[in-house]
């Protein structure tokens, strides 16, 4: 199982309690999403590809939330139920948990602002384990999901998007649209179970 081999790695983006219906900002039929990860969680498990599986985690007080400044009301507070992943979430425990959104400062959207529990980044992780393809999915197709992947093109990784385990907040109507579009012009590719190689 030599880490040098390793190459694709999986990004299930904040499948969290908030993001989903009912939650703080929840996202409609974020939940569906939620077996879908899990699926993907399984197939790369069992190619002990590196599985990173994010939550936004923010602090009480931060101008991400509307109440300071920002755009957003609040949600995803570091140990709140919200905050949690949703309960059907199923990830093994090799899993690389990785948190963002702990500046009180700024937004941050993007895994690439994210850290894991050691603080080590979210790039130098994969440096570690010598990945260069990412397959991302989860949510929001229009914040977290974005960014992430623009980052990764940006990076010079290669990059798919699950669509069929992702979902949008659209504050806008059209956002996760324009999103996906986005992701894809600038060269991610999309990607569902079955046409993942398996
Ligand atoms: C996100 C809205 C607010 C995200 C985070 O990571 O997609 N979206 N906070
Ligand atoms: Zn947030």
């Amino acid at each position: 199982m030599g880490a040098l081999k390793l190459k694709k790695a999986l990004l299930a983006v904040d499948a969290q309690n908030d993001f989903c219906p009912g939650g703080a900002l929840g996202i409609r039929d974020g939940d569906k999403a939620v077996p879908v990860l899990n699926k993907y969680i399984k197939i790369f498990q069992s190619k002990k590809l590196p599985v990173f599986v994010t939550r936004d985690w923010h602090p009480k007080v931060t101008k991400h939330f509307k109440a300071y400044g920002g755009l957003w009301p609040r949600h995803c507070v570091q140990g709140t139920r919200g905050a949690e992943f949703h309960p059907s979430l199923k990830f093994p425990k090799e899993a690389i948990v990785m948190s963002k959104g702990m500046d009180p400062e700024k937004d941050s959207y993007s895994v690439f602002q994210a850290r894991d529990a050691n603080g080590t980044e979210f790039f130098n992780l994969l440096k570690i384990f010598g990945v260069t393809e990412i397959y991302i999915g989860g949510l929001a197709t229009d914040y977290c999901v974005k960014y992430t992947a623009l980052d990764a093109l940006g990076a010079g990784l290669k990059v798919y998007i699950l669509t069929d385990a992702i979902r949008g907040v659209d504050k806008n109507p059209g956002d996760s649209d324009s999103a996906l579009k986005e992701m894809l012009s600038s060269g991610a590719k999309p990607i569902t179970l079955d046409n993942l190689k398996k």
